[in-house]
């Protein structure tokens, strides 16, 4: 068995695509979300893969904790965390801005991070092993009008991770960040609120990369050996070349 995997955000998109990608390599899963039925439906789809699901909102540090230490003995034991939850709320300039979209996106995006990662490291720090997976976006490093707030959220995930680095080298903790840049999921589905016109639109007259490119890349990162840490990836559909430029055909 390759060790037990917890993926935060895997009812839907990327987390969802890494949850098949680790398992297909042996991985023993902690799956988490909000959308329970999601999520037991992807265990189905996993046997016979060993999976144990969590719901909490990554929001809530008090659900999270609760979650993480109500995990049975024989998933307690995380080698390799997927930050992965989170979203972006709106696109808007900043003056004209919700401040409940900021609040969803720098508490889920930032501190959901936080405490999911406080609460798995006492067990990694002990045991001196573990690898984080943060996932972070091209938008944490190239700021784009009317992103502001989501812009900046990943970017407090590319110091973090950083910093993470740092401070974990003396546990043999290795920290990445992945960067993807357009990725076809419900990510705009959310941005936009429900609004799957809109979002479908963000996806159309290139090839945008799927969420199982993604998960090709964490797989690849967490099968090297002890001494290699793909530290921070930048992973971008051939058609983008920065958060705004894309080259789009025309459709006939
Ligand atoms: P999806 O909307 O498809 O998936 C988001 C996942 O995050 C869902 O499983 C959702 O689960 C979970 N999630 C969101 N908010 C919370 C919360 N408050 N508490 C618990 N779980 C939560 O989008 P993606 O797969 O695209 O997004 C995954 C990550 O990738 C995000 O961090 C996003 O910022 C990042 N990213 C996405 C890109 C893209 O173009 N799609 C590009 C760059 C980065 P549930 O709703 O069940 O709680
Ligand atoms: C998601 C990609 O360009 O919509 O992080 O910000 S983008």
């Amino acid at each position: 068995m390759a060790g037990i995997a917890l993926i935060t955000g895997a009812s839907s998109g990327i987390g969802r695509a890494t949850a098949v990608a680790l398992a297909r390599v042996g991985y023993s899963l902690v799956i988490t979300g909000r959308r329970r039925e999601r999520l037991e439906a992807l265990v189905k789809e996993l046997a016979p893969t060993k999976v144990h699901i969590l719901t909490f909102d990554v929001r809530d540090r008090a659900e999270v904790e609760t979650a993480i230490e109500s995990l049975p003995e024989e998933f307690r034991a995380v080698d390799v965390l997927v930050n992965n939850a989170g979203n972006a709320h709106g696109l808007a300039p900043i003056e004209k801005g919700d401040p409940k979209d900021w609040d969803q996106m720098m508490d889920g995006n930032v501190k959901g991070l936080l405490y999911v990662t406080h609460a798995i490291l006492p067990g990694m720090t002990e045991r001196k092993r573990g690898h984080i997976i943060n996932i972070g976006s091209i938008a944490g490093h190239e700021v784009y009008a009317n992103g502001n707030v989501y812009c900046a959220s990943k970017a407090a995930v590319a110091a973090l991770s950083k910093a993470m680095r740092l401070d974990l080298l003396p546990y043999n903790i290795r920290v990445a960040e992945v960067n993807p840049g357009l990725v076809a999921t419900e990510f705009s589905e959310v941005r936009f609120k429900g609004d799957t016109d809109r979002a479908a639109t963000v996806y159309q007259g290139y090839e945008p990369l799927r969420p199982e490119d993604i998960a090709d890349l964490i797989q690849f990162m967490v099968t090297r050996p002890a001494h290699v840490n793909i530290a921070e990836v930048l992973i971008l559909p051939s058609a983008q070349a920065s958060a705004t430029l894309v080259k789009k055909e025309l459709l006939s």
